[in-house]
């Protein structure tokens, strides 16, 4: 993998039920992120942070939390994507909210689009984020955007990827869930998504959850990896809003990591959700620069 990896920060929380994900950028630069992936030898341009709204801090209306400032947030990372893209570097989102996944995603779908290249999302993720502002319990729109993605959510953010659905549900695979709300649960399954829930990782071990999840990539396969850090088991990765106990230990966790880096076909990850309110001196942050070393191919390297 000899491309070139553009850092983008997006330092906001406006999609999330919890203040501080806005910090997640620094604390993975303070992890030392750019520095682990330039010792494996790749080249890394951190382009700093983009710039949006503050959060208002007000209850839901018509359903969404703070929608004009998420689409405000969704629009930038839209276009700081597409440009990493167009310039044929593989983008790496510092969330930030998992809500900004709609305008990261909606960028890489739409480039596939143009170039004709196929498309697998991997959402690595304790949550399936498919509600919409009818059966939201909350509101938050960190918890909607795999559900606007696939075409249900409000017109604004819908419009974001210049097609709607952004993406076709087959495209998606959902890992490591293990929490999901009644409606929620009807929605996945009506649109038949494709979930690797704790459950089955428990039955299969993630070894056959990743060969399921990899099957049917080919060289004309973009690959996008949007992992919420609440993935995680929370004894390993306490720094996060919405921990849900019983997630992947720091091998399995490891193990899907290297054996997405072995597809050699990554072309634009997303690193969410990390909140250093919630944190232990830094260590959730540092799992996650380790953990991404892994998906760069550290691992793969060592036994070369
Ligand atoms: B995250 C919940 N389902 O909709 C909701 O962290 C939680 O991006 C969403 O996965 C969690 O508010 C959103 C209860
Ligand atoms: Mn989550
Ligand atoms: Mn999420
Ligand atoms: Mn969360």
């Amino acid at each position: 993998m000899s491309v070139a990896i553009r850092l983008i920060g997006a330092p906001t929380d406006v999609g999330a039920g919890s203040r501080g994900a806005s910090m997640g950028p620094e604390a993975l630069r303070v992890a030392g992120l750019r520095e682990a992936l330039q010792a494996l030898g790749l080249r890394v341009d951190d382009q700093g942070n983009l710039a949006g709204p503050a959060n208002p801090w007000q209850p839901p209306l018509d359903g969404y939390r703070h929608l004009p400032e998420v689409v405000a947030w969704n629009r930038a990372v839209f276009m700081a994507v597409r440009d990493a893209l167009d310039a044929a570097t593989l983008p790496v989102l510092l969330g930030g909210d998992h809500s900004l996944a709609v305008g990261s995603i909606g960028a890489v779908a739409a480039h596939c689009r143009a170039r004709g290249r196929k498309l697998r999302v991997l959402w690595l993720d304790a949550h399936a984020d498919f509600n919409t502002s009818a059966i939201t319990p909350t509101g938050n729109l960190h918890g909607m955007p795999v559900a606007c993605l696939c075409g249900h959510g409000p017109q604004e953010l819908l419009a974001l990827s210049g097609t709607v659905p952004a993406i076709a549900p087959h495209c998606l695979r959902q890992i490591g869930i293990r929490s999901v709300d009644a409606g929620e649960k009807r929605l996945v399954h009506g649109v038949g998504l494709d979930v690797f829930d704790m459950r089955t990782i428990d039955e299969l071990g993630m070894r056959q959850v990743m060969d399921m999840a990899l099957a049917g990539l080919d060289d004309e396969t973009h690959l996008h990896v949007s992992f919420d850090v609440d993935f995680l088991d929370p004894d390993i990765a306490p720094g996060v809003a919405t921990t849900v106990r019983g997630g992947p230990s720091y091998r399995e966790a490891q193990l899907c990591m290297e054996m997405i880096a072995d597809t050699g076909l990554l072309g634009s990850l997303d690193v969410m959700e990390l909140n250093p309110a919630y944190d232990v001196r830094n260590r959730t942050a540092e799992l996650a620069v380790d953990l991404i070393e892994s998906l760069f191919g550290k691992a793969t390297l060592m036994r070369a």
